[in-house]
C-alpha cells in the first residue's frame, strides 16, 4: 500500500514518509499574508470560552487567512459559505458540539443541512486548549486524516463519543482500536504516532488559530465568499450557525 499526497500526487511508501512530506513541501511554500484584525482576538478575550456571537465585517480576510490546504474537509470544494473550526479531541464544549444522545448533534444538523445542498464547506483544525490526553488525540486525528478523508472524521467522531472515558493513560490505546475499526494498518499508524511530524501538523494548526486570535475551543470561524467571517465561540445552538450561514450565503448574492 502506498500514500498519495492530495497536493501534488507523489506516492510515499509510509504516512510517515507523507507525513514529512507534506510538512517540509507544502506547508513550508505557504504565503504569508494572513492577518485578522486585532479585533478578534479582543472579541476572543471579551466573550470567553463559551460566549456569544462576534460579528466581523471590516477589514475582511479571505479564506487563505485560515491555512486551509490539504485540511480535513466536508461539503462541496465550490460552496459559498466555510465553516472553519479550531477543536481539541478534549474539549468538553467540542464534544458537545458533535455528539448527542438525542437526535443528531449540531455538527451533523449542519452537514445534513448546509454542506449536504452545497451550502457549506467545512474544516477541521486542531487547537490543543483543554486535557492533557487532548495533545495525543490530535495526533492520532492527525495520523487518521494521512489514511483519508473519511478515516479522519470517523476516529474524530469516536474521539468525541468516547471523551470521557480518555485519559493520557489510555488514549493511545483508544486510538489504536479506531485504526483498526478503519481499517488502517496499524504499523504504519503506530509509526505516525510516535513521529513528530503529526505532532508539527498539530502546532501548525495552533499556530494558524493563534494568528487568527483564537484563544480557547471550540471557535467556528463562518466565512463567506467576499472574505469577511463571523466567529461563533463555544457550543452554541444550530440556530446560531444557520443564521451566521444564511448571513453569509447571502452576502454572495447581492
Ligand atoms: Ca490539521
Amino acid at each position: 500500500m502506498t500514500h498519495k499526497c492530495r497536493r501534488c500526487g507523489r506516492d510515499f511508501r509510509t504516512s510517515t514518509d507523507l507525513q514529512r512530506h507534506r510538512v517540509k513541501e507544502h506547508r513550508a511554500s505557504r504565503g504569508t499574508s494572513r492577518k485578522l484584525p486585532w479585533i478578534v482576538g479582543a472579541l476572543v478575550l471579551l466573550t470567553g470560552a463559551v460566549g456569544a456571537v462576534a460579528i466581523l465585517n471590516a477589514p475582511s480576510a479571505s479564506t487563505s487567512a485560515f491555512e486551509l490546504e490539504d485540511e480535513p474537509r466536508i461539503g462541496r470544494d465550490d460552496a459559498p459559505v466555510t465553516l472553519v473550526m479550531f477543536e481539541d479531541p478534549s474539549c468538553p464544549y467540542c464534544r458537545k458540539f458533535h455528539h448527542s444522545e438525542a437526535g443528531p448533534s449540531t455538527f451533523q444538523q449542519l452537514v445534513d443541512t448546509y454542506a449536504a445542498d452545497g451550502t457549506l464547506r467545512i474544516y477541521y483544525k486542531e487547537f490543543l486548549a483543554a486535557k492533557p490526553w487532548g495533545q495525543a488525540g490530535a495526533i492520532a486525528q492527525e495520523c487518521a486524516y494521512t489514511f483519508g478523508n473519511d478515516a479522519f472524521w470517523n476516529v474524530t467522531a469516536k474521539f468525541y463519543r468516547d471523551a470521557p472515558d480518555l485519559d493520557t493513560g489510555n488514549v493511545r490505546a483508544f486510538a489504536m482500536r479506531y485504526a483498526r475499526e478503519e481499517g488502517i494498518e496499524t504499523g504504519p499508524f503506530e509509526a505516525c504516532l510516535a513521529d513528530d511530524a503529526a505532532l508539527i501538523e498539530v502546532r501548525n494548526d495552533m499556530r494558524a488559530g493563534e494568528k487568527l486570535g483564537v484563544g480557547g475551543t471550540p471557535a467556528y470561524f463562518v466565512v463567506a465568499s467576499d472574505g469577511t467571517s463571523e466567529l461563533i465561540v463555544g457550543p452554541q445552538p444550530f440556530d446560531t450557525f444557520a443564521q451566521a450561514i444564511e448571513r453569509a450565503k447571502a452576502k454572495v448574492s447581492l
